[in-house]
């Protein structure tokens, strides 16, 4: 009689054999194309609270613009959290939120460990990839789960934490081509849970235990806020001394080490980079430090939106008007240029300010479409062309690939009483010559003589 195989050792021999199941709890723009790609090797049970969005996929559909339909013989997604039960590794992949004041909302992974605990069955392993704090996987999941189900973690189930990756719209990068960082309770689970992940993604990175991975998770993503302060810094500097931030850029980013380009913007949007430092900076104070750097970068970002409506300001002013009564159009309102995602895009506080000082606004996004603000819904004007009619002032703040020749055509019929705020920093051989151009970043306070 061999000697009995542990629980790790039961889901790699599975690995092994292929008759491994995964599950995977929510279905959202991460847990959906994951879903797809073990999919293609294993049988999933997608779970996601949502009814609607079951039904779709149930249908073949897909809601994801990455995912282009959902038909798979070894997918099945359901409403049920018990077909959860059938399932050896388990992946919650929900929302990580902020509420009102910035502290971290586990809500979304509160709710489900409880489902997932209530479903929990000895032998199963569970995985975390929402992005947030270090300690949440061991602190917060890990205590649900065994209070749900009676078990107790090692004896009966796994656990680790692998950060999601998924970067929408990106085809260069998906979710096969992307390492995954894996770390488990234990370096057995790691083992485990980094041979779940590898038969659907090529390159796994495990790490120490589940906290490191959480770190590596919120530190990716600190890096690129921190840095997208300091050039929007540098932007602000360059205007006072008359410097073009763009071209300074374009030079420092010719040195082949030790320097990694950032752009100045309009301020920093999306659902990671602005809320992810704060899951980190949240638990720092936890440990009696206060993270500064972290802090202040999110402040500079959080300025930007207001320094471009100053811009606005400053080049009506130079056009002899001001922003109270004038018409003040916003081209492209999501968060980052080639998206048509508004959540947390700079463009709602850009259009709150320029309202509050008594301009009358409208948007011109053929991508986006449409936006929410404060219970409104603001619809896309019709053209470029009659934007640039109807506006004293156009902001923009989101220069879309599909959005940019039909621009520089209206540009080239507009008249000198336009205001034109380029926050995304234009070619200068693209900068319209017929009105007035303020540009972040670029001297004399934004305004370029040429
Ligand atoms: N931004 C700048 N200047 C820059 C880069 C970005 O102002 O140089 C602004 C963008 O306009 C946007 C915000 O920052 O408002 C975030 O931009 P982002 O390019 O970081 O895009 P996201 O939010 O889609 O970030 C995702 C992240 N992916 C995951 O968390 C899995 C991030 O880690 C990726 O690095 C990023 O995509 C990416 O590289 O596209």
């Amino acid at each position: 009689m061999g000697k009995k195989r542990s629980l790790s050792e039961t889901i790699n021999d599975k690995v092994e054999e292929r008759t491994l199941m995964v599950g995977v709890v929510g279905l959202g723009y991460v847990g959906l194309p994951l879903s797809m790609s073990f999919a293609q090797h294993l049988k999933v049970v997608g779970f996601d609270t949502a009814a609607e969005k079951v039904e779709m996929l149930r249908q073949g559909r897909s809601y994801i613009d990455d995912i282009a339909e959902t038909k798979n013989d070894n997918f099945l997604p359901t409403a049920d959290p018990s077909a959860l039960r059938e399932c050896d590794v388990i992946i919650i992949c929900v929302p990580t939120p902020l509420h009102e004041d910035k502290r971290p909302d586990l809500g979304p992974i509160k709710s489900a460990a409880q489902i997932v605990g209530k479903e929990l069955r000895k032998g199963q392993l569970v995985v975390l990839e929402s992005t947030t704090y270090p300690g949440t996987t061991e602190e917060v999941l890990l205590p649900i789960l065994e209070r749900m189900s009676g078990l107790k973690v090692l004896a009966d189930f796994g656990l680790a934490y692998s950060p999601e990756r998924i970067d929408p719209g990106n085809r260069k990068f998906t979710v096969e081509n992307t390492p995954k960082v894996v770390g488990g309770l234990t370096p057995e689970w790691t083992d485990a849970a980094a041979k779940v992940y590898g038969v659907a993604i090529k390159e796994v990175v495990p790490v120490k235990d589940c906290k490191t991975a959480e770190l590596v998770k919120v530190y990716e993503n600190i890096f690129r806020n921190v840095n997208i302060a300091l050039v929007n810094e540098m932007a602000i500097i360059c205007e006072r001394m008359d410097i073009d931030v763009w071209e300074v850029i374009d030079a420092a980013k010719t040195k082949p080490y030790g320097f990694m380009p950032f752009y100045p913007g309009p301020g920093v949007g999306g659902h990671c980079i602005p809320l992810d430092p704060f899951y980190l900076a949240y638990r720092a104070r936890q440990f009696d430090y206060i993270p500064r750097f972290i802090e202040t970068s999110g402040e500079v970002n959080d300025y930007m939106p207001i320094h471009v409506v100053n811009l606005a300001r400053a080049g009506l002013k130079a056009a002899g008007k001001c922003l109270n009564g004038a018409k003040v159009a916003v081209l492209g309102v999501s968060y980052k240029p080639n998206v048509s995602d508004t959540r947390e895009s700079p463009a709602l506080l850009i259009i709150r300010e320029l309202m509050s000082e008594g301009a009358e606004v409208r948007i011109y996004d053929p991508l986006a479409g449409s936006m929410r603000i404060d219970g409104t819904e603001l619809f896309t004007m019709g053209s470029a062309d009659e934007v640039l009619r109807w506006a004293d002032a156009v902001i923009l703040q989101a220069d879309h690939d599909d959005m940019r020749e039909e621009m520089q055509r209206a540009l080239r019929g507009a008249d000198e009483r336009l205001v034109f705020v380029d926050t995304r920093g234009m070619k200068l051989q693209d900068i319209p010559s017929s009105c007035s151009y303020v540009c972040l970043g670029r001297g004399h306070n934004g305004t370029t003589e040429r």
